[in-house]
């Protein structure tokens, strides 16, 4: 049997990588509600992450998002993140918002637009330069909407020489990730729908390119444990992008909607290698807070995957695989739902308590006053969002 004692090491091997544009205000095509206290400045939205990580310990990294992120100066960027005690992660490029990006960017039938494509990546690698970043992520809104509009084999040969520009430009240490995402906000066909064209891009591309799994991204029933497994058996999983949903990409926070298969994926990331000091598999949130306080949803969202971690950790391997060999069907899916029913929350709040972390981080956060304060401090200016 595992015990939590067991595993008290390796819990310390979480890190969480959250998303800048989190703190910013979001909303539906219906309506974007402003909360009070929302950052001005991509310096606010970073002292909002480093209190994340004051308060939970698990979140040391920071990803930005350009031009939403955009400043002057990133090396100055990234020695404010540091003061604040946290740094800057993965780069997220942006070819969505552009007028000239209507009928697609790197698989745009133009080649000034796919040119601007790649100008703007390459843009995003100078920033990596800068910032010190590791991963360059691209997601494409990249489709159509009805059949006969584009050439969508010739989307995919424009697609793969972006990309291998693109590529070529990081350097040894940098990698790039490719997201993928079946539908929205083309409806009739995505240049990047699964993680099989991902994969086939990222393949011929070289060693460093990876998949991004964001978890909001497959059609309704899809097992996405099993993209992971499979993802991290062929060595191309590069990141996550966590969230959970009810309905399509709902941006909800991670183990809000379905705690169990938050589970499911975390089990084979831990049987898979993609968890520990040696992984690079970035495990970055991907959410909005629309309309809760976004400080505290993003506590929440790193407590759930703290304690999901902490039961995928708990899992009896041993006993499983033996019940497995005997065929023993009901014990291995009892052991299975042993590991997701272990209440770890009195362990954990010992755990952090142990560490000099508040035990109940988000109790802390909420007594703290940083909330009133930055109510009271934050008046006037643009809040941020997605512009
Ligand atoms: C697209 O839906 C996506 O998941 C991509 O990761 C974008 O960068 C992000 O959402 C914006 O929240
Ligand atoms: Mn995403």
């Amino acid at each position: 049997m595992t015990t939590f004692a067991d595993i008290g090491d390796r819990l310390a091997d979480l890190a969480v990588e959250v998303p800048s544009w989190a703190y910013g205000n979001s909303g539906t095509r219906f309506k974007v509600f402003g909360t009070p206290g929302t950052p001005r400045t991509v310096e606010e939205k970073l002292a909002d992450a480093a209190t994340v990580h004051r308060f939970t310990g698990l979140a040391p990294t920071v990803a930005l998002h350009i031009p939403w992120d955009l400043v002057d100066d990133f090396k100055a960027l990234a020695r404010y993140a540091e003061d604040q005690g946290v740094a800057l992660g993965t780069i997220n490029s942006n070819t969505f918002q552009e007028e000239e990006y209507k009928l697609g960017s790197l698989t745009n039938a133009d080649p000034k637009v796919r040119q601007r494509a790649v100008d703007h990546n390459l843009a995003c690698i100078d920033v990596m330069n800068q910032t010190g970043s590791r991963d360059l992520k691209i997601w494409l809104a990249d489709g159509t909407n009805y059949p006969g509009q584009g050439d969508i084999r010739a989307r995919q040969d424009w697609l793969a020489e972006g990309l291998a520009t693109i590529y070529a430009q990081l350097s040894d240490d940098q990698r790039m990730v490719l997201e993928y995402k079946f539908f929205e906000p083309a409806f009739y066909h995505t240049d990047v729908p699964d993680w099989g064209t991902s994969y086939a891009h990222v393949s011929a591309l070289g060693e460093r390119a990876f998949v991004c799994l964001d978890t909001g991204h497959h059609a309704p029933g899809t097992n996405i444990e099993f993209i992971v497994a499979q993802l991290l058996r062929l060595g191309r999983l590069g990141s996550f992008d966590f969230n959970s949903r009810f309905y399509a990409d709902d941006d909800l926070m991670v183990g809000a909607a379905d705690p169990f298969q938050l589970f499911r994926i975390l089990v084979e990331v831990v049987r898979g290698g993609g968890y520990g000091p040696d992984a690079d598999v970035a495990l970055m949130l991907d959410q909005c807070h629309n309309i809760e306080k976004k400080i505290p949803g993003q506590i929440r969202s790193v407590l759930n995957v703290q304690e999901m971690f902490a039961r995928a950790l708990l899992l009896d391997t041993a006993a499983l695989e033996t019940a497995r060999q005997d065929g023993d069907v009901l014990l291995a899916n009892e052991i299975f739902m042993d590991a997701f029913y272990t209440d770890v929350r009195r362990d954990l709040a010992g755990w952090r308590e142990a560490r000099g972390l508040p035990a109940d981080p988000m109790r802390a956060y909420l007594a703290s006053g940083y909330q009133e304060q930055i109510e009271a401090d934050r008046v006037g200016g643009t809040q941020a969002g997605w512009s």
